[in-house]
């Protein structure tokens, strides 16, 4: 026996390994850009757009363009309720914002970035 063959397959296998990897994080890329437009597609963009979530504002970034929310169920999203980061469209919609507010909102996916594409004051 010697150490060539091994060491030769070795190789080979850690090369189909990288190569596998980088085919499967290509096609989860395009699996979520093919999955935003189908429903962008499907979605009659009036009522899609009426459905807003409830949020309370924990925490702003306007220089990111991002807040921190405690939400609600975001419908559209498929998204339970939770406290994450959210981007916003425009930095500008957090301008009157501040930490304890609470919002309504209505969010999509943007490059794969929950966004914020309209908000309100809740009443
Ligand atoms: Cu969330």
């Amino acid at each position: 026996m010697n150490a060539f063959p091994t060491l030769a397959l070795a190789i080979v296998l850690a090369a189909a390994s990288t190569a596998s990897t980088a085919a499967f994080a290509q096609d989860s890329h395009a699996g979520h850009g093919a999955l935003g437009q189908q429903a962008a597609y499907a979605a009659p963009a009036p009522a899609a757009a009426a459905e807003l979530t409830e949020g309370e504002v924990k925490k702003i970034d306007k220089d990111a363009g991002k807040i921190t929310l405690r939400h609600g169920e975001i419908k559209n999203l498929g998204m339970a309720a939770m406290t994450m980061v959210l981007r916003v469209k425009d930095a500008a919609m957090l301008d009157q914002l501040k930490v304890g507010d609470k919002i309504r909102f209505a969010a999509d996916r943007v490059n794969g970035a929950v966004t914020i594409m309209q908000m309100q004051p809740a009443q």
